[in-house]
């Protein structure tokens, strides 16, 4: 029993088998999911109240997307640009209550929600790598091996054998660009370019270390040459097929300057892509509001409120640009356009985010981490003017992407991804999605569905303790969006939540019993039936 806590003997456990229905009643009781192999069956292993018990079920309900549908081909491709802003919490757009109550005003960006339809209730995963792991694979980031950033695995993304976006919607004959911060793999076979990307331009990892060249002890570190990764991180530029090229240091001086940069080059793509007549998914992943926040030169005291207002006003110029070139190019009409954000807000203090009426920043379960702003803009497809609070995951991004762009979602694995197309569309008023997990990071902290969550652990910040309940806390997010009031009248009477949650988490469990996650660090090549002999 390798995969017991550390702070757990063998000896303490007391395993039971159980049927799936005795397994659900008994997982609304507070718990640790672990899946633990045995035969065909799949283990829970649930720490009780002090005691502990195994739980064992078969796997009953396999609903395993694999089956997913087989493309839809459209009769016109359309052109993706999407923006993927680093920390940008809930709140920040003037749409979203933001703007001039942060400092700084969002006039273009707050535009496109009356040109598309914006969601208030959009989730990710709640740290920077899983949630790009989520968004590039259709998959939760546990099970490509990234569902925490790096912290002690120096090689570490996707393994190769992963399907990404880009590279599903190359197979379909899209030209694809990426410009900004990939933090999915900074070694060599790791890079964007080697996920489906033709070209890239941004860093590997991520902007706090832009920080570490401007550190005398850090370079002192460099030179005595103490780990292959304790290195500066550089600025790369990337076409598929060649290995890239180093163009400069990411520190302080240029981190102000780089989504400038990045936007221009974005700017070029299209420009490019446009004269070619190719249709193009162009990924921007922003490096803003990432900390350091510290607004570029052409904007610094523009907002006259300080730098998270001057980055506001500076986000909301360079997408205005980008909008504007769309149109410039006669292009608007046939281009998704997405503006949406990786996790809830940043949490350094200096840097603080903001996430709107929802408590918590980034790397918690709580809905300030979960929920992040996202508009869709297709003009004539996309319903113009209409808010939904629907759940929709970015998971969900790959399916909905295959089927308007006819692409194929991968049929060999499973997909956590559900095309939203017909929602997004407005043939259908409720999204595909009724829940998800809510992972941080490979701890499963609860499930959210519909408007109730069943939270077994919480952590108030990313840095803090986390606390794991003896019993669940429901929360009811219409009576209270900051989870506060575990047990109340909201929730008492309303327990019965936690079986429809119960399927999903048994559905969850047995695709992970099915094809276990890869594990961080894996190296490349990695093969799924080679992985299962070992
Ligand atoms: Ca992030």
């Amino acid at each position: 029993m390798q995969h017991l806590s550390s702070n757990m003997r063998e000896e303490d456990v007391v395993y039971e088998e159980v049927s799936t229905e005795d397994s659900l009643h008994r997982s609304g009781q507070g718990l640790d999911v672990e899946i633990l192999e045995s035969g065909e069956s799949s283990i829970i292993f649930i720490p009780l109240c002090g005691s502990t018990a195994m739980l064992r079920f078969r796997p009953s309900i396999l609903v395993i997307l694999m089956l997913l549908v087989g493309p839809v081909f459209a009769k016109e491709q359309p052109n993706i640009v999407f923006i993927f802003m680093d920390n940008f919490g809930y709140g920040e757009l003037g749409i979203y209550g933001g703007g001039i109550t942060r400092g700084g005003a969002t006039p273009r960006i707050d535009s496109l929600a009356d040109q598309g339809t914006r969601l208030t209730n959009f989730n990710v995963e709640v740290q920077c790598t899983p949630s790009r792991a989520a968004l590039m694979t259709g998959r939760y980031a546990i099970r490509s091996g990234n569902a925490t950033v790096p912290i002690t695995t120096g090689m570490y993304g996707l393994t190769q054998w992963e399907v990404t976006m880009a590279e599903m919607l190359s197979d379909a004959g899209y030209a694809t660009g990426m410009f900004g911060k990939w933090h999915l793999g900074h070694t060599e076979g790791r890079f964007p370019t080697d996920q489906g990307f033709d070209e890239w331009f941004g860093i590997p990892n991520s902007t706090d270390e832009s920080l570490w060249p401007g550190q005398l002890q850090f370079m002192s570190v460099v030179e005595e040459n103490l780990s292959p990764y304790a290195v500066p991180e550089y600025i790369y530029e990337g076409r598929k097929g060649s290995t890239p090229i180093k163009i400069k240091i990411y520190d302080s001086v240029i981190r102000p300057e780089i989504d400038r940069e990045i936007t221009d080059r974005a700017i070029n793509f299209m420009q490019r892509q446009a004269k070619e007549g190719k249709p193009f998914f162009l990924y921007i992943p922003y490096t803003q509001t990432h900390m350091p926040v510290v607004p570029s030169s052409e904007f610094a005291g523009k907002s006259g409120n300080g730098d998270w207002g001057d980055v506001l006003m500076q986000i909301d110029a360079y997408v205005g640009e980008m909008l504007d070139t769309l149109d410039e190019l006669g292009i608007s009409d046939n281009t998704i356009f997405v503006f949406t954000s990786d996790n809830g807000p940043e949490m350094l203090p200096g840097h603080n985010g903001w996430s709107g009426p929802w408590r918590g920043s980034y790397f918690t379960g709580l809905e300030g981490s979960l929920r992040v702003p996202f508009i869709m803009r297709w003009p004539g497809k996309v319903p113009a003017g209409r808010v939904s609070n629907e759940i929709v995951h970015a998971l969900d991004m790959l399916a909905t992407f295959a089927n308007v762009a006819g692409a194929k979602v991968p049929g060999d694995r499973v997909i956590d991804s559900i095309d939203q197309s017909g929602f997004f569309f407005g043939n259908q008023e409720k999204s595909n999605r009724d829940g998800f997990m809510v992972y941080v990071g490979a701890d499963l902290f609860g499930i959210k569905w519909r408007n109730w969550k069943m939270m077994f652990k919480e952590v108030e910040r990313g840095t803090d303790h986390k606390r794991t309940f003896d019993f669940p806390r429901f929360f009811n997010l219409y009576n209270d969006p900051k989870e506060e009031y575990p047990l109340t009248k909201a929730t008492a009477g309303h327990f019965w939540v936690r079986w429809p949650m119960g399927e999903l988490l048994t559905e969850h469990s047995a695709s992970l019993q099915m094809e276990p996650p890869i594990k961080p660090g894996t190296p490349d090549p990695y093969s799924p039936s080679e992985a299962k002999k070992q």
